[in-house]
């Protein structure tokens, strides 16, 4: 890039705040729309937790072409894909900042007097920042105040663009400028005022910006719910839906007992982008909030999906997810009833069925002391499927299969319903935690009895492997979408044959002081997303 197209990148320089009130996400999209050139993560007191909020941003950045840098820490900028990283006088890393961020990487570094430059090697640097300009209380061991003066001595003799930093707000930025700095970097002007929309607005002004509208994930909306609708089955050929999508409501005809159900898929919650394909977001988002359909004894026939987009999402995407909720919908004899689409943070899906209900209800509420406590199929392996993606683990691929595209078991519903099993529901939250809500809501207690358990042997494959005891395992995962039910012994044994798979968990007994007993000790509920 020529050097003067680089030096107007750095003309507003937005660093964020992380002990402001203000999230650090927001106070991108402020700086953002205010028309900031160039944005910095800067935190001293970074943590794996702060990950996702460094990616929401680098994101944020991507969408609008603005360059992402990093703070000091070579290897968060080259774990989130940042465009390069700013280092201090003291770092002297330029060189390794080089060599891991690559050649097109910006780097930054501090300079603050000329004495500072000319002890400085800055082979490799794309830029400095210079100051404190003015008095600063955002950084306690900032170097002495170089004053107007000081920045221009710097300017003048820097081999690199200078960018002027401390103190300085839309009242002094001009005069910076006139200092000879390509750009002015601020922090506190922003996230610490009492206003900071207008402080940023002011701010943009100052550097001779014009504000901008963040680029939405679409260039027409209309356009794209179009192209959604017909990716994903405009719900016409299912005769259930009269009208599909394309009015203001859709028309469904007559069917008997309507059971409606939702569900919300949120990024970094219950999915990550970087484990899983959109189609297979998608398909996953129908499977899940089915699943509560078939726990219901209830035959899908309209689906709703509304979505919210991060700024990065292409048209492509959205096809893609629409792609995945399609096929999942057609292989259900379901259509798509209608949805919505918005911008935001993060990509979720709230999600919404319609399904017509059999001649029972299953409840929770149905167990009865004397029941056995039964599931369809094998447990734990979502979550360890999980835990596989989180750590890169590819040896167990059933297990990554079973959380990514788990199914809704209508297959097993089916039997249940012809057996009249009165107490059924899906296994989202984890064995122990659903099975307390069964306890819960019918007054029992449940016994786990975890010599019954039948272990998949592709669970005991990595739960050897990982010295994970496979019952504990069976109880604590998750997301495997497998009914829990409970009925009388005899009853199980009557449908059995045609419930392949289905096995014992344990017993349900009169109210005892605790909800469930006879899990492993440590057993805790499931958390979604998290390994
Ligand atoms: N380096 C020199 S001064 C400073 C840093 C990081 C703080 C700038 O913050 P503010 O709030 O814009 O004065
Ligand atoms: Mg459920």
């Amino acid at each position: 890039m020529p050097e003067s197209k680089f030096a107007e990148q750095l003309r507003f320089y937005f660093i964020v705040d992380c002990e402001a009130d203000l999230s650090v996400e927001r106070q991108v999209e402020i700086a953002l729309t205010a028309g900031a050139t160039i944005v910095q993560y800067r935190n001293k007191r970074f943590s794996g937790r702060d990950f996702e909020s460094v990616e929401a941003i680098r994101r944020l950045c991507a969408a609008q072409q603005v360059p992402f840098i990093v703070n000091d820490d070579i290897v968060l900028a080259r774990a989130v894909g940042a465009d390069g990283i700013h280092l201090g006088q003291s770092d002297e890393k330029h060189a390794l900042a080089r060599k891991i961020l690559g050649k097109y990487a910006i780097i930054g570094a501090s300079v603050s007097t000329v004495e500072e430059l000319e002890a400085t090697n800055l082979t490799g640097c794309d830029y400095i920042g210079t100051g404190p300009v003015f008095e600063t209380g955002t950084k306690p061991d900032a170097n002495p105040v170089i004053g107007l003066s000081g920045l221009a001595r710097v300017a003048e003799r820097s081999p690199v663009p200078v960018v002027a930093i401390g103190g300085i707000a839309a009242q002094n930025a001009q005069q910076c400028f006139s200092a000879g700095a390509c750009g002015i970097s601020v922090i506190s002007a922003i996230t610490r005022a009492k206003d900071p929309e207008y402080a940023a607005r002011e701010l943009g002004r100052a550097c001779g910006l014009f504000p901008r509208t963040l680029r939405t994930p679409w260039d027409d909306e209309f356009e794209l719910i179009a192209k959604a609708i017909e990716t994903g089955g405009s719900g016409s050929e299912f005769p259930a839906i009269r009208i599909p999508p394309g009015d203001d409501a859709a028309l469904f005809a007559d069917f008997p007992n309507p059971v409606f159900t939702t569900d919300t898929q949120r990024e970094g919650i219950h999915f990550r982008r970087r484990w899983q394909t959109m189609e297979e977001i998608g398909q996953r988002a129908v499977a899940i909030t089915f699943s509560d359909l078939a726990a219901s004894y209830a035959q899908p026939v309209g689906f709703f999906v509304n979505l919210c987009l991060p700024p990065e999402t292409t048209e492509q995407d959205v096809i893609d997810l629409y792609r995945g909720i399609g096929r999942a919908l057609a292989s259900h004899g379901a259509g798509l009833g209608g949805g919505n689409l918005s911008s935001g943070p993060v990509l979720s899906l709230d999600l919404f069925a319609a399904g017509s209900g059999g001649r029972i209800f299953p409840l929770r509420s149905a167990a009865l002391p004397g029941d056995g406590l039964y599931v369809t199929g094998p447990i734990g392996l979502a979550r360890c499927g999980l835990e596989c993606l989180a750590t890169g683990d590819y040896a167990y691929p059933a297990l990554i299969e079973r959380y990514k595209l788990p199914r809704a078991r209508f297959d097993a519903a089916r039997v249940l319903r012809d057996h009249d099993v009165a107490c059924v529901m899906d296994i989202s939250d984890g064995l122990f935690g659903d099975a307390s809500h069964i306890a819960e809501a019918s007054g029992t207690t449940v016994c786990f009895e975890p010599d019954h358990f039948i272990i998949d042997w592709n669970l005991e494959a990595y739960c050897d492997a990982y010295g994970i005891d496979p019952a504990a395992r069976m109880i604590s995962g998750g997301d495997d979408y497998e009914l829990l039910f409970a009925c009388p012994p005899e009853r199980f044994e009557a449908m059995q044959s045609q419930l392949p798979g289905a096995f014992r968990v344990g017993s349900v007994t009169d109210r005892q002081e605790r909800s469930c007993t006879g899990a492993p000790g440590g057993v805790a509920s499931y958390r979604h997303g998290k390994p």
